[in-house]
């Protein structure tokens, strides 16, 4: 028998396949590994005869997914925390240099080898939980130069560690100063030259934007999914998080992987999610960090079939958040999710708002991305706050 079969046994798991029982669950498994895909899984007493691995009953779950991050970026706006808590306005803030601005200005200053610095330690916050999948955003360069070092930046933080990066552009995330009341030249100049230019240089996975009354418009947003239909990039949308502008229906009408937000989505952007198979990403960190009391509508989604996922929006505004493990917990306490759906929400539903297919469930064939926790039973990892119960991480079968 080849020395790259490994025979994990002793262990329950929470395989994540939908349909059977709650978690995909079965007690007493067996797991087999071949290289870096997972060959086999079933009952102990069916297990191949081979030397085991023994997990000593511990709970197996796909390796985590977190699907939506902004991790790259410049700077800190710690100091705009502390003034907004000293009173001051989001209008002061940004007259004092504070805000995406500020973001933008220090990311810009920064090299790659920066970039990827300030990152690392927020991937590793990530890998600690059991992630090994792992989306990062552009967005904070806002010119051609600096969104493509952001995600050179993303690319390396996947070859630093033993991690799965999947990048998206997002250069129309904001305008920038220099563009200032000139939304429109800033996507026709800059926003849709630079997505060309990553997509030629093989640095972009998919292509999102913010669809906003701070950000962009529908229309707006439409010309850059033009663009990525030319380059045959799949498109996501961060939509409906402060207002309701119709971006949902717009995404998902154009096959969009996921609609991303969702806290002032209608009835109409339910439906076309549903229609066109689009997850709804939701973000509680986001939610929590800017005090925001209307919900996504979790019982509309359910009840019309969209898939959620579950993701940190990891980023120095909004979301300044990079537990995974938290970030299911807020989705339960917050938005009423049941810890098996926070749990597929950074496994098996994860895996299709990124548009992956080969991981996020436990099954013959699948990536051997694995965790090993030190809990009983899968509905613990959303119970808890603050604590970490990783025994073990598996990437790639290593
Ligand atoms: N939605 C948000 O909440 C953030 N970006 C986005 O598209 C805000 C990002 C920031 O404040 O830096
Ligand atoms: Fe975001």
């Amino acid at each position: 028998m080849p020395s790259d079969k490994i025979l994990l046994a002793n262990v329950n798991v929470a395989t994540m396949q939908s349909g059977s029982a709650a978690y995909g669950m079965m007690t007493d498994a067996a797991v087999l590994l071949d290289g870096d895909q997972i060959e086999w899984v079933g009952n102990a007493k069916d297990a191949p005869d081979l030397p085991i691995t023994d997990l000593g009953g511990r709970l197996m779950t796909p390796g985590l997914i977190d699907c939506h991050t902004h991790l790259v970026y410049g700077g800190d706006r710690a100091r705009e925390f502390e003034m907004r808590l000293e009173g001051a306005t989001y209008e002061e803030v940004a007259r004092a240099g504070g805000g995406i601005v500020s973001t933008v200005g220090a990311t810009r200053q920064a090299s790659v080898d920066d970039l990827l610095g300030s990152a690392l330690p927020r991937a590793d916050a990530l890998i600690a939980e059991g992630v090994t999948t792992l989306e990062i955003k552009s967005g904070y360069g806002l010119n051609e130069e600096t969104e493509l070092n952001m995600l050179r930046a993303a690319r390396r933080v996947g070859e630093t560690r033993q991690v799965d990066v999947k990048t998206t552009y997002l250069g129309a995330h904001a305008t920038p100063a220099e563009y200032k009341g000139r939304d429109d030249d800033y996507i026709d100049e800059v926003a849709i030259p630079a997505l060309r230019a990553a997509h030629a240089a093989g640095l972009a996975d998919a292509v999102d934007g913010f669809c906003e009354g701070i950000a962009f418009t529908p229309a707006q947003i439409a010309r850059v999914f033009d663009t990525a239909r030319q380059l045959d990039l799949p498109i996501k949308l961060h939509a409906e998080q402060l207002s309701n502008l119709g971006g949902a229906k717009l995404a998902a009408t154009r096959g969009a992987l996921s609609c991303d937000h969702l806290e002032y989505l209608g009835e109409n952007g339910v439906e076309a999610m549903a229609a066109a198979g689009t997850v709804a990403v939701i973000l509680p960190g986001a939610f929590f960090t800017l005090r925001e009391t209307q919900k996504p509508p979790i019982e509309a989604l359910r009840a019309a079939g969209v898939p959620i996922a579950v993701a940190t929006d990891a980023n120095p505004g909004s979301s300044p958040l990079t537990s995974i493990l938290l970030t299911m917990n807020m989705a339960c306490t917050l938005f009423r999710l049941t810890p098996e759906e926070a749990l597929a929400g950074v496994t098996r539903i994860a895996a299709q708002a990124v548009g992956l297919s080969d991981r996020g469930v436990i099954a013959p064939g699948m990536r051997a991305d694995l965790a090993i926790w030190d809990v009983k039973r899968p509905g613990e990892l959303a119970y808890r706050m603050g604590f970490n119960p990783l025994h073990r991480r598996i990437f790639g079968g290593v």
